[in-house]
Formats: C-alpha cells, sequence, structure tokens
C-alpha cells in the first residue's frame, strides 16, 4: 500500500531512505537544510517542501534522520506535531530518546525512536537491520512501510532501548576492528600482506570466536564463571607475552592494553582461575 512519508534530513543516510522508500512506491516528500540535496529525489519522484513544518503536514509519518538530537529539536522545536508520527532514526543516547519520546508526546504526537545498523549502502538490502522502540501502535501501523528500508526489530514501548542496543552493538564493533588493527599492526611489523590474512586467516577465525559468545552470555547471567577452556592466569601470561611480542616488533597494542590491565587486576582479586566471562565483574 503507498503511504506519505516525509523525510527530514538529506545526508547520506536520509538520502538512502528516500530512494529506498520511493522506490517501494510511497509517495515521500522531503525537506533539507540545505534544499540542494533534495534535488536528486525530486527528480525521481520526492515532492520537496519549502520548510520543515511543510514536510511534517504532508505526512503522517515523519522520519528525521540528521547529525544528532540537538538537531531534530533545533529543526521541530517550531513546528506542531499534533497526530504525527515521529519516527527519528538519528544516532543519539537513550536518555535523549526518553527525552524526545516526552518531548513529542506533549507536543501531541507519536514517537518512535530507531537505531540503524547499517551504511546507507546497505538501505534496502538483505544485510540491514533498524532497530525500533517506542511507540507500539505507531510501530505496528507503519512496519509494513519502513520493511523495505531494512529488516526491522522491534525492541518494546520505552523509546530508549533502540539507542541502548544500537549502542552495544556498535560497541562489539569497536571492539572488533580494534583487534583486527592491532593484528594488522603486528603483521605489517614484517611487511606480511593483509589481504589474504584477514579473508582466509582473521576473518573465519573471529567468526569461530564469535560463536562462543552465547556460551558467555548465558555464563554471565547465571553469574557462574568455571571455565574449561584458558583461564584468566592463562590469559594474564598470554596478554603478557602479547605485550611484549608487540614491542620487539615495533608494533603497538595500545588499542587493547586497557584489557589487560582488567585482566591483570581480575587475576590479582584472587580470579584466575575464572573464564573470560569473569571480567564483566570488573566492567
Ligand atoms: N552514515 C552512516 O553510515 C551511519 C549509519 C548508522 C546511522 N547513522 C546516523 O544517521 C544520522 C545521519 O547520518 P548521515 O550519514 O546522513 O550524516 P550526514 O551525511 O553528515 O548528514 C547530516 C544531516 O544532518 C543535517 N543537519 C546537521 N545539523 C543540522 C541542523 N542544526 N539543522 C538541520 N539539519 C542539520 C545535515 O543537513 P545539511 O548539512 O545537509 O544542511 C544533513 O542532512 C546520524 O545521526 C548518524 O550517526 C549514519
Amino acid at each position: 500500500m503507498s503511504e506519505s512519508v516525509s523525510i527530514i534530513g538529506l545526508g547520506l543516510m536520509g538520502r538512502a531512505l528516500a530512494e529506498t522508500l520511493l522506490a517501494a512506491g510511497h509517495r515521500v516528500t522531503v525537506w533539507n537544510r540545505s534544499a540542494a540535496k533534495a534535488d536528486d529525489l525530486v527528480a525521481n519522484g520526492a515532492t520537496r517542501a519549502a520548510t520543515a513544518a511543510e514536510a511534517v503536514e504532508a505526512s503522517p509519518l515523519v522520519i528525521v534522520c540528521v547529525l544528532d538530537y540537538a538537531a531534530v529539536h533545533e529543526i521541530l522545536d517550531p513546528v506542531p506535531l499534533t497526530g504525527r508520527v515521529v519516527l527519528n532514526l538519528t544516532n543519539g543516547r537513550p536518555a535523549e530518546a526518553r527525552e524526545t519520546a516526552r518531548w513529542v508526546a506533549e507536543r501531541g504526537g507519536d514517537y518512535v525512536d530507531g537505531g540503524i545498523m547499517a551504511v546507507p549502502q546497505m538501505i534496502g538490502g538483505p544485510g540491514a537491520l533498524i532497530l525500533y522502540s517506542g511507540s507500539q501502535t505507531a510501530f505496528d501501523r507503519y512496519e509494513e512501510t519502513l520493511r523495505p528500508l531494512a529488516r526491522p526489530h522491534y525492541l518494546g514501548t520505552d523509546a530508549g532501548l533502540a539507542p541502548l542496543y544500537d549502542l552495544a552493538l556498535l560497541t562489539g564493533m569497536y571492539g572488533q576492528i580494534a583487534g583486527t588493527l592491532s593484528a594488522m599492526a603486528l603483521l605489517r611489523s614484517e611487511k606480511r600482506p593483509l589481504a589474504d590474512f584477514t579473508a582466509s586467516l582473521l576473518v573465519p577465525w573471529l567468526s569461530a570466536m564469535a560463536g562462543l559468545q552465547p556460551a558467555w552470555a548465558a555464563a554471565i547471567e547465571a553469574g557462574e564463571h568455571a571455565t574449561e577452556v584458558s583461564n584468566l592466569e592463562v590469559n594474564r601470561v598470554g596478554m603478557a607475552n602479547l605485550v611484549h611480542a608487540f614491542a620487539e616488533q615495533g608494533a603497538s597494542l595500545d588499542l587493547l592494553l586497557p584489557m589487560k590491565k582488567i585482566i591483570d587486576d581480575r587475576v590479582a582479586r584472587g580470579h584466575g582461575a575464572e573464564g573470560l566471562s569473569g571480567l564483566i565483574e570488573e566492567l
């Protein structure tokens, strides 16, 4: 069913959202602070709103995807929101989402927060995921409209949940990037080729290790950190070896040094027999 959707914010992500909803057959109205960013979309069938207020007026579903929540407030502050569903796909914090949900409700609107787990090129493709939280009525009403953008995953009525899970997933990603870059620095210290190492060794290794993580989650939820694989004492020695090797090779392990300190601290507190999941108690 063709729906009217307004999109406020036509940066890299906002444009990808608008293009995908247009391609899915929806009637899309767009507004961006720098108006020229709407030109291609208008040429492809979108309607240009002259102001943010005009964009909000044009559709019952208003998607906002701008730099930060300060920009969201700046844009929507002077605009009536009565009867509108505001879907905010701007990256932010749980507290900001909860405050914005209250602010939209006071102004007569319904609020859904979203966390986009994709880069713009992935929008509309099979790997894209969008986390949603906030008004269940609004999410249920527009779930199918939004489905062409990405696989939807609704987390609950607390608007803060989408950013909470978004930040948790990004945290996992940054940890993986830190390990990958450090591994590459070590190989580069001997001018070893990186592309083949990454494709044939590192990615399969990381995938195999990722398979252990659900068991860690269960151990953490049970508060039970006994292990039958490398315990913290073994990892303490392994980490010291890593630090020594990086120094000898002239590479930096700075991205991972905080982990060494936490392992050392945990062992010093008498928990050397635990598995790595025990580090959660230090966090
Ligand atoms: N790009 C990505 O890979 C990530 C994927 C995960 C989600 N993020 C978040 O999406 C939000 C927008 O990101 P973006 O990639 O579209 O960012 P830009 O291309 O830099 O566009 C920024 C837009 O925000 C507008 N804007 C900024 N400040 C204001 C303001 N004070 N008033 C009105 N609009 C403002 C900006 O307008 P203009 O500079 O073109 O006039 C752009 O439309 C973001 O939260 C990511 O974390 C993307």
